[in-house]
């Protein structure tokens, strides 16, 4: 049976530390679905839902096993819909192990069937987050290593139009 895993998050935008999880379990799994949360409460996103899942196919397109899309409501009903059981996410610090782990507990209420995984950052993203490349963004400091090379000039020229 082929292990399909769903990587969710906000993606706003993928980093460095993103793509660094995509790419270590695209070499575990055999398919890994990167899912992209549209979440209306979310006001003034950097990159609407089209835009952050068009950057990560971008950063993405040289690995075979790997598919984006976008979802809305409950991440369990979207496992369901692709028929996968396994969500991966990325540990940073303790900070994000209380939150995560509370996730991961609901998830697993709502459906017994999924388990959630977590991969340890890689020690050179340890620090890097989408907020934070936004904040670098904004006062013009220098966005290279900290998100793909491919997607600098988007993340820029977001902070040159008016926001
Ligand atoms: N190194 C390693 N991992 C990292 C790094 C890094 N530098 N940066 C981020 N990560 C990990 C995060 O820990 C997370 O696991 C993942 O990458 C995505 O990060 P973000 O910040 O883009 O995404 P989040 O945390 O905003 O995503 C939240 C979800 C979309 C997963 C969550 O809100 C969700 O599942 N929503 C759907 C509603 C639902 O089902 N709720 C019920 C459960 S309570």
């Amino acid at each position: 049976m082929s292990k399909v895993v769903v990587y969710p998050g906000s993606f706003d935008p993928i980093t460095n530390g993103h793509l660094d999880i995509i790419q270590r379990a695209s070499k575990i799994f055999d398919r890994v679905i990167v899912a992209v949360l549209e979440n209306p409460e979310k006001k003034n996103p950097l990159f609407n839902v089209n835009e952050r899942v068009e950057l990560i196919k971008r950063v993405t397109k040289d690995l075979e096993n790997v598919e984006v899309e976008s979802f809305k409501g409950l991440l369990i009903d979207f496992m369901r819909k692709k028929e996968s059981k396994i969500i991966i996410k990325g540990l940073r610090a303790v900070s994000d192990f209380e939150y995560e782990f509370q996730m991961a507990l609901m998830n697993n209420k709502l459906d017994e069937n999924i388990e959630t995984l977590f991969m340890m950052t890689s020690s050179q993203y340890s620090y890097l987050s989408s907020s934070s490349v936004k904040q670098v963004a904004m006062y013009g400091g220098c966005l290279k290593g900290l998100v793909p090379d491919e997607i600098i000039d988007d993340i820029k020229e977001k902070f040159t139009v008016s926001r």
